[in-house]
């Protein structure tokens, strides 16, 4: 066989490259790769040649095609559900009191500790499973509901396995998530515990960040620096749960320690806004906990336009604020809640999302990207964002690989 320019080729459809304005959008267009990386986007009729000359694999397509989705803030291993604290809350119980009475994150962690790894896997596999068939290619799962080495340990390498085959996982070490009972009211102990645990899980290959809860219900601001003091030693980028339920200056410090984002950002100020601009700190929407818990004080979006702060949005799939299943829902949510245009969330779950996780080689259609492609059945790209629910994802390569 002579040798050919690209390995795949995909003709017929429009693409939203996300490069450039209103979706970088080219009709007609065609996109290939070679090696897992995109070697040409653009109108069919600028392939330099007949397409059965240039690739080994030509596929006619129809509807529109954009970069693989990019869900970069889940808690999607865990054991167990929550349904009955919903019921609680829309009894009029909130979040807090939940957590504080020993329900919330830590009847999860309960649920986590009695959990096998192969059963943790199992239970949590339908949830990846629905993700990656909404169209994600890349995912973020952070720990957080072991709050012990071990259990951290079986979670985070759950995790990994996730990442083994077509979809690209990234591991966030959140064992400053909550209080485990065996520490009760030793806050200070428990996080030299988890700063001590760290190195040991990032020697076994099982960490990319770190991320804290920088709640009243979760862990202080001193408590977040001196974590964030270890993972910076260890040249370990962090993440931090900020300002979601007040404003404890989390985004700040997220920013301080030149964080990969900042996660909520509810209740986070504009002097915080203007520190994550200036180091660089992605704010990332969480329309799903928002939703849930039927919040009504939004991010400072505004802000975060005017100061030139990239938004991600992401499902935070939970079992307790954020039981979603679809990150083209949390752009639905993001759009109709937050007023994002339908293309800022899709930049939102792609290019912002890449940004959030660290990862500079994806979350848009260009060469010398890697080759996540999603092919959608939708006339416009807005679709994406304007369906509830369905089922409008055709194909997905990650790396060039089909799906
Ligand atoms: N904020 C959240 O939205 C999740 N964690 C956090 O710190 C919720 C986790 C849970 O309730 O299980
Ligand atoms: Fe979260």
């Amino acid at each position: 066989m002579t040798d050919r320019l690209y390995d795949h080729l995909l003709v017929g459809a429009s693409l939203a490259t996300l490069d450039g304005d209103d979706y970088g959008a080219i009709r007609d267009g065609a996109i290939a790769w070679r090696d897992g990386v995109i070697a040409y986007v653009g109108p069919r009729s600028g392939l330099p040649g007949d397409p059965a000359s240039i690739a080994h694999a030509v596929e006619d397509v129809e509807g529109w095609i954009t970069p693989g989705l990019v869900d970069c803030h889940t808690h999607a291993v865990f054991a167990g559900d929550r349904a009955v604290e919903f019921e609680m809350r829309l009894q009029g119980a909130t979040y807090g009191e939940i957590a504080r009475a020993g329900g919330g994150i830590l009847s999860t962690v309960r649920a986590v500790r009695d959990a096998s790894e192969d059963a943790l896997y199992a239970q949590s596999k339908p949830r990846i499973d629905a993700l990656r068939a909404d169209g994600v290619t890349t995912l973020e799962i952070k720990s957080g509901y072991g709050l012990d080495f071990e259990n951290e340990r079986k979670m985070l390498r759950i995790a990994r396995r996730f990442g083994e085959g077509t979809l690209t996982v990234r591991t966030t070490y959140l064992a400053a998530h909550a209080l485990p009972p065996e520490y009760a009211g030793r806050a200070d102990d428990y996080i030299e515990a988890a700063i001590d645990w760290l190195p040991r899980l990032h020697d076994e290959g099982l960490v990319d960040a770190v991320d804290a809860f920088c709640e009243s219900i979760g862990f202080s601001p001193s408590q977040t620096r001196r974590l964030f003091e270890r993972a910076r030693s260890l040249g370990l980028p962090v993440k931090l749960h900020a300002d979601q339920l007040s404003d404890l200056g989390g985004a700040a410090i997220a920013a301080e320690f030149g964080g990969l984002s900042a996660d909520h950002v509810e209740h986070t100020n504009e002097d915080a806004v203007r520190a994550m601009a200036a180091a660089g700190t992605v704010a990332v929407l969480l329309p799903g906990a928002f939703h849930v818990l039927r919040e009504t004080k939004w991010p400072p979006l505004d802000a975060f336009r005017a100061h030139g702060v990239p938004m991600a949005v992401a499902t935070d799939c939970n079992p307790g604020t954020s039981p979603l299943l679809s990150l083209r829902q949390a752009m639905q949510l993001a759009c109709t809640h937050f007023r994002l245009t339908p293309e800022d969330a899709l930049r939102g779950a792609t290019t912002h999302a890449a940004r959030a996780l660290g990862l500079a080689d994806r979350g848009m259609l260009r060469v010398g990207l890697r080759a996540d492609v999603a092919l959608w059945r939708v006339n416009h790209p807005a679709e994406l964002c304007y369906w509830l629910g369905g089922d409008l994802l055709q194909a997905r390569w990650v790396a060039g690989r089909r799906t």
